[in-house]
């Protein structure tokens, strides 16, 4: 029999912050009876230059139909991030603390930066800032690869009060060019190129495209920083047009030489150029607590990606907070955040929330199976990882590999690990507690988005019981509500949609350039609530489960089933990878399932498996659940962040070959082969 409660091991809860129930109940209810209290004492161990007055401490409006929405943390006060994030820590003593190790995509490349290195790196960029021009409030784009400068870029802009706003640097320049436009960035920074696994990404020529782009669509880009992150020979090449012989003859510089950058002059300069004379030095300008501190662009289901913004005093705050609290961070540990910072995940949890922690992090550019699967659990064999946080759908790829890779090294440092993105399935749980964690590690599901800022629903490790499956219960500040369909509160144990009912300090503010949009799509379907967009279930001990976008539940036969539980059920089976499950309408049942299965590495794709896999659904869900298709799926059409993008998988159940917007899209190829391997319901 599996066991359907996990209680956190004695070894983690000895450590914890908050090592009981009874603990975090009290801690909760004091941040909701008296929220502007419990965040006041949070703000303490931050440097204000202006102190917040109490009686401006919190406002909101999240009742649409009583005016316009609005939301304010500590109104008035002044701060500055970089300098609590830098230079408060480096005045109590953490100068010579690493604040990261760097791991480059190649194990040979490794390299790290303390505090004190790290201030004084940071305050030169800015004041490069400063000499292109750039002020507060103005725009600064970022398509850079996980390296050391990209932590730099992002803080020396939060220095002098500029909003960064970082594109993945694996979106296509239309993608970026589109972001780039709607943001309208005075500068960018970039590398000439960056290798991901065995791959080399021509980051500069994307940024040319993106540029061009962007002039003919009427905004020109003024300057764009390029840090060299490639072989030396290449740069020499691409300066002056001739091949510089160094002598350097390995392979991997020798690809690289045959990759030219093009350069603009006037607009182009190299970041080491840049930084050679720049001062150590940089005051930093006092902002509001409700001054932007950055926008990230998430997709939208329609129309254009949506530019998410975020202030700087509640931010800080809740970065600071979840951080400490989720991971159980303590002076001395490692931690390491898999996500990259193009990502919401990466902003809060690689670079503000640990070092407004002080914290020790790894900083890793490549992915998890290069050189080999292993890589992952030799980083965090070589770091002594404390704290790893990563997605499920890199779980379920590495699970494919089996047990091996992992039991090459040692992962006994490991205590909490960390879970974002999608609703983890069981299996993939229970291996990460069991061949990871070695039954000893807290496993912590934290359900958040891009504007919610930081976590919303979370366990905390040393007290938290789990559930598989499960992001269990609310953080602090965190109002969770079910809502049924004419928005009536569902109390007690149900299914509906998860809204809340009063702002934390690190949600979104607005939506840059159009707060009618804003208000729209998270304030009007029910109002007096911020609306997810995702469906929940609690359970009888008060747990909530995440079932995934509202979008993807249906209707079979008049049973409300939503695709997640189905596909939780195809993955639990011993020869299945990974499965997706739409929804497509059928003459009979109204609706029916259209279930896309990737088999594990090996494994072949057999009517006797797809059998197998209906009675598996039958014998869990109901008879009303079987689904009517199930396709073979070689690999399933994914954002770049790792989601599935159920959406695509919709045309092809339905063969219309409209897909609409791929931009986010990790490899259009799949597409293709999917819309051959369609099956017709009879
Ligand atoms: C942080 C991040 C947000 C959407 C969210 C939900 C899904 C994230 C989850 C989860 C179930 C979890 N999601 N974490 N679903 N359990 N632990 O991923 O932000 O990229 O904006 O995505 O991701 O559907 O609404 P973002």
């Amino acid at each position: 029999m599996v066991k359907t409660v996990y209680m956190p091991d004695p070894s983690v809860s000895r450590k914890s912050h908050i090592s009981t129930m009874k603990q975090y109940a009290d801690m909760y209810k004091r941040s909701i009876d008296t929220p502007e209290e419990f965040w006041a004492d949070i703000a303490k161990q931050f440097h204000w230059e202006t102190p917040a007055s109490p009686s401006k401490f919190f406002s909101y409006n999240f009742d649409i139909t009583k005016g316009p929405i609005h939301i304010k943390w500590m109104e008035g006060a002044t701060t500055n991030i970089c300098y609590n994030l830098l230079d408060r820590n480096v005045k109590n003593g953490l100068g010579d603390k690493i604040a990261y190790y760097w791991e480059g995509n190649d194990p040979d490349d490794y390299s790290r930066l303390t505090y004190r290195k790290l201030l004084e790196e940071v305050c030169r960029f800015a004041n490069v800032l400063k000499s292109k021009g750039v002020s507060k409030g103005d725009r600064v784009a970022i398509y850079m690869p996980m390296i050391l400068e990209v932590i730099i870029a992002i803080l020396a802009c939060s220095r002098i009060g500029a909003v960064h706003t970082i594109v993945f640097a694996g979106f296509s320049a239309d993608s970026f060019a589109e972001r780039m436009l709607d943001s309208k960035c005075k500068v960018l920074i970039t590398t000439d190129g960056a290798w991901r696994g065995q791959k080399l990404l021509c980051l500069k020529e994307i940024c040319d495209a993106a540029l061009e782009r962007c002039k003919k669509l009427g905004h020109e880009v003024e300057t764009c920083i390029v840090v060299e992150h490639l072989p030396r020979l290449s740069v020499s090449q691409s300066r002056n047009g001739t091949v510089e012989e160094n002598g350097d003859t390995s392979q991997e510089k020798r690809k690289a030489s045959e990759h030219k950058i093009p350069w603009t002059e006037g607009r182009d300069v190299w970041w080491h150029e840049e930084m050679e004379g720049a001062s150590t030095s940089c005051y930093p300008v006092w902002v509001g607590a409700e001054d932007p501190l950055f926008m990230l662009y998430t997709s939208g289901s329609t129309g254009k990606p949506k530019g998410v913004l975020h202030t700087t005093g509640g931010y800080l705050l809740y970065a600071a907070t979840t951080f400490k609290y989720v991971f159980d961070y303590r002076p001395g540990d490692v931690y390491w955040c898999t996500a990259d910072v193009g990502w919401i995940t990466g902003h809060t949890y690689v670079v503000y929330g640990p070092l407004a922690n002080g914290a020790t992090s790894v900083l890793f550019e490549g992915t998890p199976f290069h050189p080999d699967n292993d890589r992952y659990w030799m980083i965090v064999h070589k770091y002594r990882v404390n704290q790893f946080y990563t997605a499920p759908t890199a779980l379920r790829a590495l699970m494919k590999f089996g047990d091996e890779p992992v039991k090459k090294h040692s992962l006994s440092t490991l205590q909490v690990l960390g879970s974002v993105g999608e609703p983890i399935n069981p299996e993939a749980w229970h291996w990460y507690y069991k061949v990871i964690g070695h039954e000893k590690c807290s496993i912590v599901d934290t359900f958040w988005q891009t504007e919610t800022g930081g976590h919303v629903l979370t366990p905390l490790p040393g007290c938290t019981p789990m559930k598989p499956g499960s992001a269990t219960l609310p953080f602090f500040g965190v109002l969770p509500v079910l809502l049924d369909e004419n928005g009536k509160e569902i109390r007690g144990p149900g299914e509906g949609y998860l809204v809340f009912r009063r702002p934390w300090p690190g949600i979104m503010r607005t939506l840059f350039g159009s707060h009618e949009r804003f208000e729209t799509t998270y304030f009007k379907k029910f109002p007096g609530y911020y609306c997810t967009g995702d469906g929940a279930r609690r359970d009888e001990d008060g747990y909530l489960w995440v079932t995934g976008r509202v979008d993807d539940m249906l209707n079979v036969s008049g049973h409300l089933l939503s695709t997640a539980e189905v596909e939780a059920t195809l993955s639990a089976h011993p020869s299945v990878a990974e499965a997706a499950v739409v929804s497509q309408a059928h003459p009979i049942k109204g609706e029916c399932l259209y279930c896309f299965v990737t088999p594990n590495e090996g494994t072949e794709f057999t009517t006797k498996l797809t059998d197998e896999l209906k009675k598996k659904v039958r014998e869990k869900i109901g008879p009303f659940a079987t689904p009517e298709v199930i396709q073979h799926a070689p690999s399933l059409p994914k954002t770049r962040s790792g989601k599935i993008m159920r959406r695509i998988l919709r045309k092809v159940a339905q063969n219309d070959r409209d897909i609409g917007d791929v931009s986010t899209l990790a490899d259009e190829g799949i597409v293709e082969t999917l819309f051959q391997n369609r099956i017709e319901i009879k």
